[in-house]
């Protein structure tokens, strides 16, 4: 299945992609487990989630260059399915090269924002151990986010949410700090229609567990170690 033929969803937002079951439970608890291997000193940790780039941190004094590095190899399933797919097809390398690792406990979540111009206008993020409820916030005339989200979407554990071209630079998108997610249902879930399995969330109710997501972009700008000590002199 190619990026063509494959959900932009009538009902969600304009350049969003919802693709539930894009790996296997298989898949799942062998990434979860390589990630349980990495060295807890690459993770860095905020007050609401941790966080680790791979293959490592932008650098630069603008942090929008990636220092040339393959990509983890525990991934190779997922770069390559989203290749086949197409989604990377307009972007600088035609491929991710860059993976952000986030690791959210219950009651945990991210503020809204835009991600920055260092990556090419889109993301992947593959959501691992638990569902979330992410929120679209639109712009407002004057560029500032409206009070209340106008998208929710569900995430199902195993799935695939792609947000591309005018989604990634006109809307913001944030996870609220909750342990239980409410409001699950047709109208309230945008993509409810789409998920995999409802019955998880039919009562309306669902406790979140610990999410890891993937988010998996393009960085435009690439260097060699030795431009990128240049840069670190300099910063
Ligand atoms: O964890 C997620 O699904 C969202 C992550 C995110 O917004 C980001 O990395 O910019």
């Amino acid at each position: 299945m190619s990026a063509i033929d494959s959900p932009v969803l009538p009902g969600l937002p304009p350049s969003c992609h919802y693709v539930h079951s894009f790996i296997t439970p298989a898949e799942e608890e062998q990434i979860l487990d390589q990630i349980a291997r990495l060295p807890q000193s690459r993770w860095t940790v905020l007050s609401h989630r941790r966080l680790l780039s791979l293959p490592s941190s932008l650098v630069g004094s603008s942090k929008d260059a990636l220092i040339d590095a393959p990509m983890p190899t525990f991934l190779d399933s997922i770069v390559h399915r989203l290749e086949e797919h197409g989604y990377f097809e307009g972007s600088t390398h035609q491929a991710p090269n860059h993976v952000l690792i986030n690791e959210y406990r219950p009651g945990e979540g991210i503020m809204p924002h835009v991600d920055g111009p260092a990556y090419n206008p889109i993301t992947a993020t593959v959501s691992l151990g638990s569902h979330t409820v992410l929120d679209i916030y639109k712009k407002n005339a004057t560029g500032e986010r409206n009070a209340t989200p106008t998208w929710r979407i569900l995430q199902e554990p195993r799935s695939l949410l792609v947000t591309l071209g005018d989604m990634y630079v006109d809307t913001l998108h944030g996870i609220s700090e909750l342990t239980v997610d409410d409001h699950l249902d047709n109208d309230h879930i945008i993509n409810w229609e789409y998920l995999g399995d409802r019955k998880p969330f039919e009562s309306g109710k669902a406790e979140r567990d610990t999410r890891i997501s993937l988010t998996l972009r393009d960085v435009t700008r690439v260097t060699k170690l030795g431009g990128a000590l240049k840069f670190m002199k300099r910063s």
